[in-house]
C-alpha cells in the first residue's frame, strides 16, 4: 500500500487530521491497534476550546456538536468557603462547549467512509520504519496479513503508549516530566448535573471536580492516593466523598445515581521534544500529557493537528519543506503554555501529601487573589478557553 501521509492512532487526533487532510485533497491512512468499539469506550475529555470546535464546524461535522453541545460561559473554583466564578464569556468575549470526547470521536468515525478516509482498526504490532528518509513507512498485521504502507510522512497520533515517539533515536530526544503523587477517580452517571457550570473544589480533604456530558449526564472526579483501588470505592462512597468535598449547597443539588463508568486516572505532565524529527511528526498525547485540570489535553492535540495539517498541505499543494520544519517549533510554543496552566491549576486545586503549612498558605492567597483581582480571573479565563492558535 503506498499514500502521502500515514497516520498512526485513531483517537481524537488521527481521525482529525486524517479529515483535514482529505479536504485538501492529500491522501492519508489511519492504522489504530484497537477495535472502533473499544475507542468509543474510553471516557476521556468533556470541554471544547473553540478550537476544537472550529475544526469540527470547517469540516462541516458540527451538526450533533452544536445540537447537543452545552455553550458554558463560565467556571467555578470552590476553596471550602465560596464559589468564585470566573466570568468568562464576559472577561475573554469566548465560551467553551461541554462535548465528551466520545462524541467527537465519533462523529469523525462515522464520517470517515463517506469523506474517504480509510481507517484501518484492529492492526497489530505497528513499527515504523526509516523515519529519517524521504520514504518512511509502516509495517503491521491486518486480518491476518502482514502489511507494509509506503509513505512521504508518517503522524505519530498514537497517544502515549504508541510506539511513534519511540521511533525518533535517544541522541535527539528530551523528555520533561512531572509525575503527580495522585490520580483523579471519575464516575459517569446518567443523572442532571448539581450545577449548569463546573465546578473544581480545593477542600481539606482533597480535590473534586464537578462536571457534566448533558442535561441528563453528569461526570464527577476526587483526587486518590495512587494506591487506591477502584475496587474499595463503591458508588455511594464516591457520592459521599463528593458532597462532603463540593461543599453543602453543590451537595444539596447533587442527583446520585448508579455508576456508567468508573475508572483511576494517574495525573502527569510531559513534552517530548522534538515533535518532528525527518518524515516523522507527533501530534497529541504522543507528544504530550497534561494533567486535567483545566480540561486542556483534547484541545491541545487539535491545536497540534491544525498546525500538523497546515505544514503537510503547504508541502503537499505548494512544495513549502520549510512548512513541516517549522511545525515543532508552531506547536510547542502552545504546548508549554498548557502545561503552564494544567501544572499551576493543579498545584492550585489539590492537596499534595508533602505540603505544609506554607504551601497552604501560598494556595489560600492565592484563591483569595483570584476572587478579588479582575486581572487574575482573566488570566485564568484566556487560559481556560483557549490561547490564541
Ligand atoms: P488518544 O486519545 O490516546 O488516541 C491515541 C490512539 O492511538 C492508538 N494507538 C495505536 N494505534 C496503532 N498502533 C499502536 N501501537 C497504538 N498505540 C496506541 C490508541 O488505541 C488510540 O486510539 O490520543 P490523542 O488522539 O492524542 O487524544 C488525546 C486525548 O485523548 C487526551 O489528551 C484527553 O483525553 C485528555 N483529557 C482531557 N482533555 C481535554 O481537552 N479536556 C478534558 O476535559 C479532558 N479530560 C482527559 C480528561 C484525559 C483523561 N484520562 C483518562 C487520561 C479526563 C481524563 C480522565
Ligand atoms: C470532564 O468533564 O471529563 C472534565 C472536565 C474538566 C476537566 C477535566 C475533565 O478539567
Amino acid at each position: 500500500m503506498k499514500t502521502h501521509v500515514a497516520i498512526v492512532g485513531a483517537g481524537p487526533a488521527g481521525l482529525l487530521l486524517g479529515h483535514l487532510l482529505r479536504a485538501e485533497g492529500i491522501e492519508c491512512v489511519v492504522v489504530e491497534r484497537q477495535t472502533g468499539d473499544y475507542v468509543l469506550g474510553r471516557i476521556r475529555a468533556g470541554v471544547l476550546e473553540a478550537i476544537t470546535v472550529n475544526l469540527m464546524e470547517r469540516l462541516g461535522l458540527d451538526a450533533r456538536l452544536k445540537a447537543e453541545g452545552l455553550v458554558e460561559e463560565g467556571f467555578n473554583l470552590a476553596d471550602g468557603e465560596r464559589l468564585i466564578r470566573i466570568d468568562v464569556a464576559n472577561l475573554t468575549g469566548q465560551t467553551v462547549t461541554v462535548y465528551g470526547q466520545t462524541e467527537v470521536t465519533r462523529d469523525l468515525m462515522d464520517a470517515a467512509p463517506e469523506r474517504g478516509l480509510p481507517v484501518l482498526y484492529g492492526a497489530g504490532d505497528v513499527a515504523l520504519h526509516e523515519i529519517e528518509s524521504d520514504a518512511p513507512y509502516l509495517t503491521f498485521t491486518h486480518e491476518g496479513r502482514q502489511e507494509r504502507l509506503d509513505a512521504r510522512f508518517i503522524v505519530g497520533c498514537d497517544g502515549f503508549h504508541g510506539p511513534s515517539r519511540k521511533a525518533i533515536p535517544a541522541r535527539v530526544a528530551r523528555e520533561y516530566e512531572r509525575v503527580y503523587p495522585f490520580g483523579w477517580l471519575g464516575i459517569l452517571a446518567d443523572v442532571p448535573p448539581c450545577n449548569h457550570e463546573l465546578i473544581y473544589a480545593n477542600h481539606e480533604r482533597g480535590f473534586a471536580l464537578a462536571s457534566m456530558r448533558s442535561h441528563v449526564r453528569s461526570r464527577y472526579y476526587v483526587d486518590v492516593p495512587l494506591t487506591e483501588k477502584i475496587e474499595d470505592w463503591s458508588d455511594e462512597r464516591i457520592w459521599d466523598e463528593l458532597a462532603i468535598r463540593l461543599g453543602p449547597d453543590a451537595a444539596a443539588q447533587m442527583t446520585r445515581g448508579p455508576s456508567i463508568e468508573k475508572s483511576i486516572a494517574p495525573l502527569r505532565s510531559y513534552v517530548f521534544e522534538p515533535m518532528r524529527h525527518g518524515s516523522l511528526l507527533l501530534c497529541g498525547d504522543a507528544a504530550h500529557i497534561v494533567p486535567p485540570t483545566g480540561a486542556k489535553g483534547l484541545n491541545l492535540a487539535a491545536s497540534d493537528v491544525h498546525y500538523a495539517a497546515q505544514a503537510l498541505t503547504g508541502f503537499f499543494k505548494a512544495g513549502d519543506a520549510d512548512a513541516i520544519a517549522g511545525y515543532a517549533a508552531k506547536a510547542l510554543a502552545r504546548v508549554w503554555k498548557s502545561e503552564r496552566f494544567s501544572w499551576s491549576l493543579t498545584k492550585l486545586m489539590h492537596r499534595f501529601p508533602d505540603d505544609g503549612p506554607f504551601e497552604r498558605a501560598m494556595q489560600v492567597a492565592e484563591l483569595d487573589y483570584i476572587a478579588t483581582s479582575r486581572a487574575a480571573q482573566t488570566s485564568i479565563a484566556e487560559n481556560y478557553v483557549g490561547l490564541p492558535v
